[in-house]
């Protein structure tokens, strides 16, 4: 009798395990389906997101940085504007500074490690990196040749801070940009920034990029302290 009932016992965990992991697997399975059709439709929309700055990497598996005079001093982050991803916890964080979501990437000019610099600039690649041993290093290039417009969203602290946009190819031979381009200066109030892709088609292959970037030191025009606040970059196709 006692055999039994623990025989049945056994029985009723061992269905009730069997249904729950079943019930767990085609929830896997739909939400995979779900997944795969959100990135059909992204494609289809033909808009690409490279960075929204609320994860890492960007949203390409690039690797992000900030070098020359944008470079921070981790030492005195706690009293000193730096730059880098802007989140909640960074100090005096506001939400005006952020575009979309809840973490934008903050540039400052000439307050961080390297002062002294005339030239600052913020790097992102567009693929993650395959191989370091090489320079310039090699990541998965992305084919934006299809794509018309290089979109993104910028806000200055006080207005007129001056930008240029940087890009490089799998071709490159070092780390300068083949693409330096002026754009408008900044505003303080979040502007979107279009910029027409094929207008470098002779400069550089746009069916293998590998980094986009932007110039924010004093070589292009900044004082020390001048900051902007930069979100939501994409390619896409309609402006
Ligand atoms: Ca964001």
């Amino acid at each position: 009798m006692v055999r039994r009932t623990f025989f049945a016992l056994f029985l009723a965990v061992a269905t009730f395990l069997f249904v729950n992991t079943a019930i767990g697997q085609d929830d896997l399975i739909s939400e995979l389906t779900e997944m795969e059709e959100v990135v059909v439709t992204e494609a289809e929309a033909g808009v690409v997101l490279i960075a929204d700055f609320e994860g890492w990497p960007n949203n390409l598996g690039g690797e992000v940085g900030v070098y020359g005079s944008l470079e921070p001093n981790w030492d005195d982050i706690a009293s000193v504007p730096y730059s880098w991803v802007y989140e909640t916890i960074t100090p005096t964080y506001d939400i005006k500074n952020v575009h979309g979501g809840r973490q934008s990437f903050r540039l400052v000019n000439g307050l961080g490690l390297k002062p002294e610099e005339t030239w600052g600039s913020f790097a992102m690649d567009l693929g993650p990196t395959t191989d370091l041993t090489v320079i310039p290093k090699r990541v998965e290039s992305f084919d934006c040749s299809g794509f018309k417009y290089l979109v993104f969203w910028l806000r200055g602290e006080k207005g007129g801070e001056r930008l240029q946009f940087l890009m490089r190819d799998a071709h490159a031979l070092n780390y300068m940009p083949q693409v330096k381009h002026k754009l408008s200066d900044a505003t303080t109030e979040w502007q979107k920034v279009v910029i027409p892709l094929q207008q470098f088609s002779g400069k550089l292959d746009l069916a293998a990029l590998d980094n986009i970037g932007i110039a924010f030191g004093r070589d292009v025009g900044n004082l020390k302290g001048e900051i902007v606040y930069l979100d939501d970059f994409m390619f896409n196709n309609g402006e």
